[in-house]
This record gives C-alpha cells, sequence and structure tokens, in this order.
C-alpha cells in the first residue's frame, strides 16, 4: 500500500521523539505502532535527528553501514543496505573508556572500518570509490536501538539513525584487501567469532553499497570520513568490563565499558 509522505513538522516529531530517547536514555515504541513511515520518510526523520545533534555542536565524522549480512537482510526482508551517520560524539578512542550510563540496552559488534582520503563526487558516474579510501582498520560499533527490545522495522532502524551509538577504530594500516579475515569479538565474558566475508561477501562491496546509497539519499562522503562497512558477526551485549575485538593479520581493537 502507497503511503502519503509525512509532512515535516511530523517528520520532525518523530525525529524528537528518537533524539529524547537518545539524550534520556529511556526506549521508545516502534514509530510504526503510530504512524505510516515509507523508506523515504525514514531517511528524512534520520536526517532531522542528525540536524537536531549538529544543533548541539556535533560534528560529523562519517558513515556506518547497516544489514550488511545475507542473515540480516533476510530476517528484515530486504535486499538493501541501510545507512547512518556518525558523530565526534560517537567516537571513542581505542582502550578508552565509555560509561554505560549513556545506553539504554547497548550491544557490540566487531567491524571493519575505511577512511576515505579524498571527497568522493557521488554524481560522478565513474567515480572509483576504492581509489579514494587510503586505511582500513579493525573497529567496533557499539547499538543501541532506541526501540523497546530491540524491536523494530525496516524504517523504524533507518529513522533511528540504524542504532548507531559509539564507535573505535583500532590501528590504521594502509589500504589493502581484507576480504576474508578470522575475526573474534569478546565482551562481558561471551565471545563470538566469524570471518569478514560475512560483510557482503567481502567488506569491499561495502564501499559500492555505500557509493550506490549515497547517490539515493544525498548523503555527503569526505575527505577524512570513516566508514563503518558492517558486523562481522552478530552483535553481544556490552557490558562492563573490556571488549575486545581481533582481525586476522590487521591487528585489535578494545573498550571499556564503565557501569
Ligand atoms: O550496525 C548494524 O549492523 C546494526 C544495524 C541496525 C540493526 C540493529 O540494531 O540490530
Ligand atoms: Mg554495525
Amino acid at each position: 500500500m502507497e503511503t502519503k509522505p509525512l509532512d515535516s513538522n511530523e517528520i520532525q516529531a518523530l525525529a524528537r521523539r528518537l533524539d529524547d530517547a537518545q539524550v534520556g536514555v529511556h526506549d521508545t515504541l516502534s514509530l510504526a505502532d503510530d504512524v505510516a513511515v515509507d523508506i523515504d520518510d525514514a531517511y528524512r526523520i534520520q536526517e532531522s535527528l542528525i540536524g537536531f545533534r549538529c544543533g548541539r555542536g556535533e560534528r560529523l565524522l562519517g558513515v556506518k553501514l547497516g544489514f550488511t549480512s545475507k542473515a540480516k537482510m533476510a530476517q528484515m526482508g530486504v535486499s538493501d543496505v541501510i545507512v547512518g551517520r556518525l558523530t565526534d560524539a560517537m567516537c571513542v578512542e581505542d582502550g578508552g573508556d565509555v560509561d554505560l550510563h549513556r545506553f539504554i540496552h547497548p550491544k557490540i559488534e566487531p567491524e571493519i572500518a575505511y577512511r576515505l582520503a579524498r571527497d568522493v563526487d557521488v554524481d560522478d558516474p565513474t567515480v572509483d570509490i576504492e581509489s579514494c579510501v587510503d586505511a582500513v582498520a579493525p573497529a567496533m560499533e557499539i547499538i543501541d536501538s532506541r526501540y523497546r527490545d530491540f524491536r523494530f522495522t525496516y524504517t523504524d532502524v533507518v529513522a533511528d539513525n540504524t542504532s548507531a551509538a559509539a564507535y573505535v577504530i583500532g590501528p590504521w594500516q594502509p589500504m589493502r584487501g581484507v576480504g576474508e579475515l578470522a575475526v573474534r569479538l569478546e565482551a562481558g565474558g561471551e565471545s563470538v567469532t566469524g570471518s569478514t566475508a560475512a560483510i557482503l561477501d567481502d567488506p569491499v562491496n561495502a564501499l559500492h553499497a555505500l557509493l550506490d546509497m549515497s547517490r539515493r539519499r544525498q548523503i555527503p562522503l569526505r575527505a577524512g570520513d570513516v566508514v563503518l562497512a558492517g558486523a562481522a558477526t552478530a552483535a553481544i551485549p556490552f557490558a562492563a568490563g573490556t571488549a575486545r575485538c581481533d582481525v586476522e593479520g590487521l591487528g585489535s581493537v578494545t573498550v571499556k565499558g564503565i557501569a
């Protein structure tokens, strides 16, 4: 069924609801319970939400992809990746502490990060996004859906900036292939193993998916931006103590949750 686009007041009100949940550290129910939100509306809500964050002085530092595994796409019944935005308030230094009180119900997942060396002209059909990347690193993302019990629809999670909450990046290495590297994540007494191949068969494919999404959603890609390519395993709870991710031959990255 086709839905009518939401007007700008409705978009702002939904973005405010999600922003209040993040700032106030409380959950909210699926937007889809109250209103029909299509995917275009969802990205408009995300844009409005990011506008609130930038209005409080946060700076955009990059982008992240979600739904990059076949299992997650199948679970959500979609065939597209989703894109969210990263700000400086979400960035935690490698080995740094992060206060768990800023999250509702955080989970952590192992990722691959890329760094853009120059602006990507997303309107140029011949642009080679791989040649715009100068570095790759092991990384972890802390996701914290603002929806109760992580229960959301496809459009809900896009509106909620794809559950982005925090991220930490390990040592940058010169850009190289990272197509099928073993990954291990340990956090809160749990551990999980996987492969970078779980990210769209090869994390480099995330760069191409990002370029396509950036064209469709008018998301600028600038020199210095970080790109979180997606999760190499399912997320696990992020609890007090050290979380560590090791990526075969690429390095490791740690972060400490403080209760
Ligand atoms: O970054 C991700 O892969 C997560 C995307 C959002 C889905 C979730 O919160 O589980
Ligand atoms: Mg992620």
